[in-house]
């Protein structure tokens, strides 16, 4: 292979699949309020296990209603994160454009730019903000598998339970048959939280972690969902805990509004 053409594939092959070329904003774009970093931690805050590499210009798509965007939001402001907003019309179809489904494949929000290199799946964007500021993660390799599996736990238990049910019940109109169903699934969830943190003030140990910062805005819409929290009196301290951690905002005020 001649010497050009051996440096335009070196150069193809460094090139990240996920790079996203430009970011043209979807609205005008608004700055959101970005606390300063920590000088000492709060409490929790802990070195991620492997610290990544980009914290660079970070550009944040999201939707003030959606639970997935407020989560990435309550990180971003928990760990002091700096970053430009883009609101996302969900009603005006922005997440179907050929612009946003370059950043995110799944036409959905949130998705997150860190230095051109784009995130989707609201999990994924926190855990990538975790290893990249060192904050809310796990102090061993032990603790990051039991946060991933909340994770996991969360994006069905939470996202079905709490999320699918106040979807059903405050935009779709939902048969009761239905929502009876989905606050089962709903009361599961909250009774698993409850059992843990009956044992322990947050989800994976004594400081708060990602799998918190995942789980905790859900309860902020239980009354949406039409599901009581009284008999979930650890459910109810915990979410009191998380109130009070330095960057927390109230999930319903969380995001700004166009
Ligand atoms: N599993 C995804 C769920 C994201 C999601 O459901 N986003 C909704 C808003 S809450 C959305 O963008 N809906 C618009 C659509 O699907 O067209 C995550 O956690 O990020």
């Amino acid at each position: 292979m001649a010497a050009k053409a051996k440096k335009a594939a070196r150069a193809k092959a460094a090139k990240p699949a996920n790079k996203v070329k430009k970011t043209k904003p979807l609205s005008k774009p608004a700055k959101a309020a970005a606390r300063p970093a920590a000088g000492s931690p709060a409490p929790g805050m802990r070195p991620a296990a492997k610290p990544a590499k980009a914290l660079g210009k970070i550009t944040f798509y999201g939707h003030y209603l959606s639970i997935p965007s407020i989560k990435v939001g309550l990180m971003l402001s928990l760990a002091g994160v700096e970053h430009d907003y883009r609101h996302v019309d969900l009603r005006a179809g922005e997440q179907k454009s050929p612009h946003f489904l370059a950043i995110n494949r799944f036409g959905q929000v949130p998705a997150l730019v860190d230095d051109g290199t784009a995130f989707c799946q609201s999990n994924v964007i926190l855990e990538h903000l975790s290893e990249a500021a060192g904050k809310f993660g796990g102090k061993n390799e032990a603790q990051q598998r039991l946060i991933h599996e909340w994770l996991l736990w969360e994006a069905d238990l939470m996202a079905t339970g709490l999320g699918a049910t106040r979807a059903q019940a405050v935009f779709y109109n939902a048969d009761v048959a239905v929502l009876t169903y989905l606050r089962g699934r709903g009361n599961r969830a909250l009774d698993t939280l409850n059992a843990t943190l009956g044992k322990q003030p947050f989800l994976t140990g004594t400081q708060p972690t990602i799998a918190d910062i995942a789980c905790a805005p859900w309860i902020a819409y239980a009354d949406e969902a039409g599901i009581p929290l009284d008999p979930h009196a650890n459910v109810q301290s915990w979410f009191q805990r998380m109130s009070a951690l330095p960057g927390w905002k109230s999930p319903k005020d969380a995001l700004p509004r166009p």
